[in-house]
């Protein structure tokens, strides 16, 4: 009964590991990280919340593209996921004028080699979602690529085929968060090849650390938005004057009770499912049609 797994990859906040041959384990820790320096304070559940949220949206969006979720763990943070061949693309839509999309706009008028409308004000909805592929930097921040150069990467009929599919499930999962108050600004997937070349989509996906989520009702374009779970964090951090480089601050009690609400907020709302009872059979976000 006992496996013995080897580690083989790290992110900032989750580890991947091989089960065999064909299976990897997924866990997704308490970690958070903001300004992109981990803070020495874990927020209770942050990984359980991130592993459901994950798994929802592979059940609800498996007619739109395969996901190589295969199951969850009782431990809630832990997916059994098929081993795949993966693209060297992170496969970001943006719906939204933030970030790095922002910066590119007020600097050239286009992001990612895509010219937009002029006058858009920051956090401004794009008349449509836009494809941004960037690169998978090993270290440091990924860097925006047109598509031409996102093509020369994974062939020309791969990039149509990975542009078609992350526009597909950024829309379908923007609709269904903005009927229940989250606006999905942004998001990144990354997409992997299986055994008969059938692309599959990886990693976590639309969870809000791939992601940014900004609270529907107090949206203003026109500046920065604040982001629907690390809020209070950046604030706290901002009040110390912290010169966001390693290591971070610690996390007081109440910073850390009220993100960790924040996240099972936004898991309830956006699945319908109390996280009690997510806890209790994580694998029911496979079976149920979900509550939302
Ligand atoms: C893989 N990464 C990205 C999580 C994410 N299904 C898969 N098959 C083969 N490789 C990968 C996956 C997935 N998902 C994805 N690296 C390998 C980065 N990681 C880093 C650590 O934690």
């Amino acid at each position: 009964m006992s496996e013995t797994l080897v580690h083989v990859a790290s992110g900032k906040v989750r580890e991947l590991f091989t089960i065999d041959d064909e299976r990897l384990l997924l866990v997704a820790s308490d970690r958070i990280s903001t300004f992109d320096v981990v803070l020495p304070t874990e927020i209770p559940d942050k990984g359980r919340v991130l592993t459901g949220l994950s798994a929802f949206w592979f059940a609800r969006t498996h007619e739109l593209c395969r996901n190589h979720l295969l199951g969850l763990r009782p431990d809630g943070r832990s997916s059994e996921c098929r081993r795949l061949e993966m693209l060297p693309l992170e496969c970001v839509v943006r719906g939204y004028l933030a970030g790095s999309g922002w910066k590119d706009y007020q600097q050239t008028g286009s992001t990612s080699g895509r010219a937009l409308p002029a006058g858009l004000l920051e956090s401004d909805r794009l008349p449509e979602p836009i494809f941004t592929p960037s690169t998978k930097a090993t270290t440091g921040h990924d860097e925006n690529i047109d598509a031409g150069q996102a093509a020369a990467l994974v062939g020309e009929e791969r990039y149509a085929e990975v542009e078609e599919t992350a526009l597909e499930l950024y829309r379908f999962a923007a609709e269904h968060a903005a009927a229940r108050g989250i606006l999905i600004a942004d998001t990144k997937f990354e997409f992997g090849v299986d055994e008969t070349g059938a692309l599959v989509l990886a990693d976590e996906a639309l969870t809000p650390d791939s992601s940014r989520f900004w609270p529907a009702d107090e949206y203003r374009p026109g500046g920065a938005q604040p982001s629907f779970d690390k809020q209070y964090v950046r604030d706290y951090c901002e009040s110390l004057g912290w010169d966001k480089t390693a290591p971070g601050p610690e996390l007081p009690d109440d910073v850390v009770a009220g993100t960790r609400a924040r996240y099972v907020e936004a898991f309830e709302q956006l699945t319908g499912i109390a996280f009690d009872e997510y806890l209790r059979d994580p694998e029911i976000m496979l079976r149920t049609g979900g509550g939302a």
